[in-house]
């Protein structure tokens, strides 16, 4: 694995990469540009920029989060061909510029959901929450209004105020759309990228939904294990591959995600490594009431020994970064995306990495 941490760009994060590169065994960033829009053309010269910049910091570019979808691509209408044309140019551009690793996302209209971005938590840290009810109870245009209040001033990813103006819209288009539908519009997608994929070796990672359940009625279709497999064998190619983000497959509990891991060998391009912490279920065994903990297992609900030792025993070699950070030791940030928490989350997994690593080698040299 490479350890990694998700950098917005000097203009919109209040992470730098010298403070980046301070953090141990961190040589790589995953960015993107994080003001074009969807469908637009990445520059060659915008992404030499952008490489150049991270380089002199001392790092490099590990691979890109995200090159967003436009909504058009979803909802498989006719102007997806110039579209997707689009999405193949920008791919070109970053093979040429050496970069082979893109992650994505085909949720509709909203990127991961989030009900409270500013949790506060008994150790007086705050974190994004997720209640059910707050769904529930929200008109969708609302949710843009309620999230935006809460961002200290950054703009989050997937809550573009671009989007907000179309949201109604969007809705509307998308009543009927099926998840049968979704399906066939990513395929159509993916069968259409792979070659420039292969010619230019860039792995593609598909992103989760997050929650990992339908949200607002839309139809949601990367959230099990089932749904991974089919759309790998839909268009079956390497480099068709996934991010494994833990925190986003793990909102479901029947989710087994070291076992998620083991079955995925070979096709997880990229990791998301982090913890959350159920509070609530219903009378189903279904979450209702979620936080995001710290990183380390004994502060949420997942075991992330367990989920290192799966990446560890597949022999993962893409990039891995930690995920949301908690807001602590007064900093303010892009919530979930401060420094020090993730960085005591790059520490924790890279610690948890050299104990597997040196336990199966004793193990091996002692068989
Ligand atoms: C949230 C992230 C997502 C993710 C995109 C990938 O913090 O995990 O926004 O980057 O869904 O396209």
């Amino acid at each position: 694995m490479e350890m990694t941490l998700r950098w917005y760009g000097s203009k919109f994060d209040t992470v730098t990469l010298e403070q980046i590169r301070q953090i141990p065994g961190v040589h790589g960033v995953i960015t993107t540009l994080y003001d074009t829009e969807p469908g637009e053309v990445w520059s060659r010269e915008r992404i030499r920029a952008l490489k150049d910049e991270v380089e002199a910091a001392g790092l490099r570019i590990a691979g890109i989060e995200s090159v967003n979808v436009h909504e058009d691509i979803k909802l498989g209408k006719s102007t997806r061909d110039q579209l997707i044309d689009n999405y193949i140019a920008t791919l070109r551009n970053l093979g040429e510029e050496d970069i082979h690793m893109v992650c994505y996302n085909f949720m509709p209209v909203f990127d991961w959901t989030r009900t409270e971005l500013a949790r506060r938590r008994p150790d007086g840290s705050t974190v994004l929450a997720y209640t059910q009810k707050a769904v529930d109870d929200l008109v969708p245009e609302d949710m843009f209004a309620s999230i935006s209040g809460d961002m200290n001033g950054s703009v989050m990813p997937g809550w573009e105020p671009q989007r907000l103006a179309h949201v109604k819209e969007l809705f509307e288009e998308y009543r009927g759309v099926t998840e049968e539908d979704l399906f066939a519009n990513l395929k159509y997608f993916l069968e259409r990228i792979m070659p420039v994929c292969n010619e230019y070796d860039i792995n593609m990672a598909i992103h989760p939904d997050d929650p990992a359940w339908s949200v607002f009625g839309l139809p949601r279709i990367i959230v099990n294990l089932e749904n991974i497999q089919r759309m790998m064998k839909m268009v079956d190619d390497p480099h068709n591959g996934v991010t494994f983000c833990a925190g986003s497959y793990g909102t479901n509990p029947k989710n087994d995600l070291p076992g998620m891991i083991r079955a995925l060998k070979g096709r997880i391009h990229f990791a998301h490594v982090r913890n959350l912490k159920f509070n609530k279920f219903d009378n189903e065994g279904n979450p209702i009431d979620f936080e995001e903990s710290a990183h380390l297992s004994s502060d949420g609900s997942f075991d992330l020994y367990e989920i290192v030792k799966a990446l560890y025993d597949i022999g993962f070699e893409g990039p891995i970064r930690p995920d949301h950070g908690r807001m602590i030791w007064g900093e303010v940030a892009m919530p979930g995306y401060g420094l020090y928490d993730r960085a005591l989350g790059a520490a924790y997994i890279n610690g948890l990495w050299e104990a597997v690593e040196k336990a199966s080698s004793s193990l091996r040299s002692s068989e």
